[in-house]
């Protein structure tokens, strides 16, 4: 008996197979979770529709989150195709490339506006269009990252972005308690994916978590979808307003010595 067997799962963000969301959505479907999917781009539909099909989700619609008549237009489709849902997944971040090296304190006001509205506020957007859709006992879920806490290299404007989004998780908890909805976030290592692999300095990021983490090593997108299967089922009914690290423990370091110390 799976996990999540008889809930419904609406997840936001798979773009491709590396796509964190894709870990998500692999590990519900494993717990018997029906799965929905949407997706932010036109031009991803080619890929998504494969991979929804691996899954058995007949539920794939476009929707760009930076716009409200397309939230809108997801959810009323969500009411009629999909009926009662009982997890909510947000996997979305974005930033302008040029925001994400250099100084934060060069950020422009636009493209500040822009990574707060699409990696932070669009959580809270789908949270409330999907609350006449929240079965009972539901729950939302939120990708987070370390930058939110600590000034990480290049990270800039979207660790603003994922300060809000953590902020944001703890006010919609209060908000939804009472109504019985969870609303958590999960704060992951870095992974490769496409919305990191671009970004320059990546590598040795990566290489540099490794030495770090406890467990010496780098976490997988199948690790953080078992967590998330955690967080959105029964066995997490007492867990809300939560940021659940996934990073092997790299969060928990304070500073490592260098090898010949050590
Ligand atoms: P990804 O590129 O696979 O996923 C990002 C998704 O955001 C894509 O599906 C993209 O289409 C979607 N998106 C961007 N703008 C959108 C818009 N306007 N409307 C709708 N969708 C939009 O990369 P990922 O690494 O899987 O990122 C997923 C989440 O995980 C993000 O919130 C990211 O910040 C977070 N995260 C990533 C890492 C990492 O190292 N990869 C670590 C911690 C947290
Ligand atoms: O949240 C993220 C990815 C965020 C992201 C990445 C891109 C690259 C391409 C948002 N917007 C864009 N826009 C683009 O045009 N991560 C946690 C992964 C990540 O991204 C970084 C990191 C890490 C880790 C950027 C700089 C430094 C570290």
């Amino acid at each position: 008996m799976g996990l999540l067997e008889g809930k419904t799962a609406l997840i936001f963000g798979v773009a491709n197979k590396r796509s964190i969301a894709w870990g998500i959505t692999q590990a519900m479907h494993r717990e018997g979770a029906k799965i929905a999917l949407s997706y932010g781009l036109p031009q991803l539909e080619r890929r998504v529709r494969p991979l929804a099909e691996e899954v058995g989700a007949d539920f794939v619609e476009l929707c760009d989150v930076s716009d409200d008549a397309q939230i809108e237009a997801v959810f009323e489709k969500v009411g009629q195709q999909l009926g009662k849902i009982d997890i909510l997944v947000h996997s979305i971040g974005f930033a302008d490339r040029d925001d994400l090296m250099g100084r934060f304190v060069d950020t422009s006001r636009a493209g500040f506006k822009m990574a707060l509205d699409i990696s932070a506020f669009s959580f809270t957007a789908l949270v409330r269009a999907a609350l006449p859709h929240f079965n009972e006992g539901a729950s939302a879920l939120t990708l987070s990252y370390y930058g939110a806490a600590k000034a990480v290299p290049a990270y800039n404007v979207m660790g603003v972005a994922k300060a809000a989004l953590e902020a944001s998780v703890r006010y919609l908890a209060a908000d939804l308690g009472p109504d019985g909805i969870r609303v958590n976030a999960i704060s992951a290592g870095a992974i490769k994916t496409l919305a990191s692999s671009g970004v320059s300095g990546f590598r040795s990021m990566f290489s540099e978590f490794a030495r770090i983490s406890p467990l010496k090593r780098n976490m997988t997108q199948d690790e953080v979808g078992n967590s998330a299967v955690y967080l959105c089922s029964d066995w997490a009914s007492a867990v809300t307003g939560e940021i659940h690290y996934v990073d092997a423990g790299a969060n928990i370091i304070g500073f490592t010595l260098p090898e010949e110390d050590a």
